[in-house]
């Protein structure tokens, strides 16, 4: 995968890009009550949408890898073995993506990414990570964002291997953002001195992604 792929587009992706410019789906309502668990704007579901670019990789675990390069101590180009022979960890959260559903309770297992952090240790430099996926979708994201507790580096859902629709075998999940930064099929994490735009950041969609700002779209 090289940084000249460029996603087919699609439908969905010209849906998106006019919803981004429209300001579609936009409340108005920007504080987080003390007890509410639904974003602005949300609606709970209790089904799981599939939602890409429309090209699902068939990733093998033998042949896969996750290159993490870029401001780091120490980089790193794992394979399978490699990537389950880090500290793995349980998390459980809620997801909510742009479109506006939301999924409650999501028990994840895999590698933290503060674990993964310890490895390549980033350089003081390192502000922002650049996500890579196998189908040449990219997203962005601030390096305290992809730090956060919450944070995993995901090969199971509900004690199951992550299927291929939803990002399978390893996927990232940044719960406290919109799901879009949560990359499926990740195989290139890039520590970057400095802040670029993924594929939806450069289609009208916000930097950083804060559901409960509801920061949906650029200029949010
Ligand atoms: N590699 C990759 N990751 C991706 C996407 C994609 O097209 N390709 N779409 C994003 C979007 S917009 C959403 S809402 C979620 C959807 O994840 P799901 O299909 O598991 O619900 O994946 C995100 N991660
Ligand atoms: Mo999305």
């Amino acid at each position: 995968m090289t940084d000249d792929t460029h996603p087919p587009e699609t439908k969905l992706t010209t849906t998106k890009r006019r919803w981004a410019a429209d300001g579609k789906f936009l409340t108005g309502k920007v504080t987080r009550p003390e007890d509410e668990r639904l974003p602005p704007g949300q609606h709970l579901v209790k089904d799981w949408p599939v939602l890409d670019l429309g090209q699902q990789p068939i990733i093998r675990t033998e042949s896969w890898r996750l290159d993490v390069r870029g401001v780091v101590e120490h980089p790193l180009s794992l394979g399978w073995a490699d990537f389950r022979a880090l500290p793995q960890s349980d998390r459980l959260s809620d997801m909510h993506c742009v479109t506006t559903w939301s999924r409650y309770d999501n028990r994840w297992q895999g590698v933290a990414t503060r674990d993964l952090l310890d490895q390549v240790m980033p350089k003081p430099e390192a502000s922002h990570v650049m996500l890579t996926s196998y189908d040449g979708y990219t997203t962005n994201l601030p390096l305290e964002d992809f730090a956060a507790e919450d944070a995993i580096l995901a090969t199971e859902w509900e004690g199951q291997p992550i299927t291929r629709t939803h990002g399978g075998p390893m996927r990232l999940i940044v719960p406290h953002l919109y799901l879009w930064k949560s990359a499926k099929w990740l195989t290139r994490i890039d520590f970057r001195a400095g802040d670029a735009a993924g594929f939806w950041e450069k289609n009208g969609y916000h930097m950083r992604g804060d559901p409960w700002r509801e920061e949906r779209y650029s200029g949010d």
